[in-house]
Order: C-alpha cells, then sequence, then structure tokens
C-alpha cells in the first residue's frame, strides 16, 4: 500500500497538453493536483523555461516501483525522446517520483534507477512550491518540512522566478 508525490515537468511542444495527458493517464488513486507554475529552467539554462505541477497519488495496490513504471509510461506517451549527452536537458514530459510511503513509513532507496527519496528533490523550488501548496505540513523524508527547505539558500533565491498560472489548471482533470 503506497502513497506518492510525483513531480510533472514540460518545456517542449504543448506544456500544458502534456501535462494535461499525464494527469489523465497516471492510472488510479489521484488524490490532489497542484496548480500548474511557470519555472525557469532549472540546472541547463539554454530551453525554454517549464510548466510544473506536482500530484499526490494514493493506491492501496501499487508498490513503489509501480510509480516509477507508471511514470515512464507517461512520459513515452507524450514522445518524451531521452539524450544521454544532457541530463537536465528539454522534454515534452518528465514524471518523476520525488518520495513514496507504505503506510505511515518512507520508502527509502538507493537504487540509481529510482532512488527515494529523489536526490535532488529539496534542491528544487519548482518541485517544492507545488507541493506545499496542496500539502502545506508535508515532510520530505530525511529533509523535513518542505516549507523549511523552500528557506534554505538554493530554494529560496529560485522561489522569485517561480510563477504560479492559474489560467492553467489542471484542476478539471480530477
Ligand atoms: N526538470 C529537469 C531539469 N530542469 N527545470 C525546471 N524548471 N523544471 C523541471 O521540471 C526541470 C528543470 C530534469 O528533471
Ligand atoms: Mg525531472
Ligand atoms: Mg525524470
Amino acid at each position: 500500500m503506497t502513497r506518492a508525490v510525483l513531480s510533472l515537468g514540460a518545456n517542449l511542444g504543448d506544456r500544458l497538453a502534456h501535462l494535461r495527458a499525464a494527469v489523465r493517464s497516471l492510472g488510479p488513486g489521484l488524490v490532489r493536483v497542484s496548480g500548474v507554475y511557470e519555472t525557469p529552467p532549472w540546472g541547463d539554462s539554454a530551453q525554454p523555461s517549464y510548466l510544473n505541477a506536482v500530484v499526490l497519488m494514493d493506491d492501496p495496490a501499487a508498490t513503489a516501483r509501480d510509480w516509477l513504471t507508471r511514470a515512464q509510461a507517461c512520459e513515452r506517451a507524450e514522445g518524451r525522446v531521452r539524450d544521454p549527452d544532457r541530463r537536465f536537458g528539454p522534454r515534452t514530459l518528465d514524471v518523476d517520483v520525488i518520495a513514496v510511503w507504505d503506510g505511515d513509513r518512507p520508502v527509502l532507496d538507493d537504487d540509481p534507477e529510482l532512488t527515494l527519496p529523489h536526490p535532488r528533490a529539496h534542491l528544487r523550488a519548482f518541485v517544492l512550491a507545488p507541493w506545499l501548496a496542496v500539502d502545506p505540513d508535508a515532510e520530505l523524508p530525511g529533509h523535513g518540512p518542505i516549507a523549511a527547505l523552500l528557506d534554505t539558500p538554493g530554494p529560496a533565491a529560485d522561489l522569485a522566478g517561480v510563477r504560479s498560472r492559474p489560467e492553467l489548471s489542471l484542476e478539471s482533470m480530477e
């Protein structure tokens, strides 16, 4: 029985359509969808800005690995092409598994294919800000409250560039 926080990102093509497709096809267990945020590219600045959102999932039948399988299926369906030479490069759709809980227990894993929690989530305002908006008391396992993480130097500086786009809501998809 697992609960998961997934981050959605798109910066190629019809960005909103890619996010909408993800929300539609993630499978059973959608609990909450955040607003959509326009965010400057993180990690590799020579690319268009992103639309980002966060979804909260809960499916008693899903294992931690199932969330990765679902995420990758959504990315493939939106035509994601991976450039092995450009780790943080542009993409039609990126669905990242940020954290998973089995009951109340956080799932921890150092498997490079699915590291849990996500090894860079605590550094990314584009993950923390939408997540905070839908779950203000949330904690990132091993790092503490996400509200406090948004006050740390990297995310706090990046937060200035994270812009809510309420007119692009994914809400009707729930
Ligand atoms: N994803 C990346 C690299 N950089 N920047 C923003 N703003 N949003 C993303 O989703 C993103 C990124 C690779 O996972
Ligand atoms: Mg990513
Ligand atoms: Mg990814």
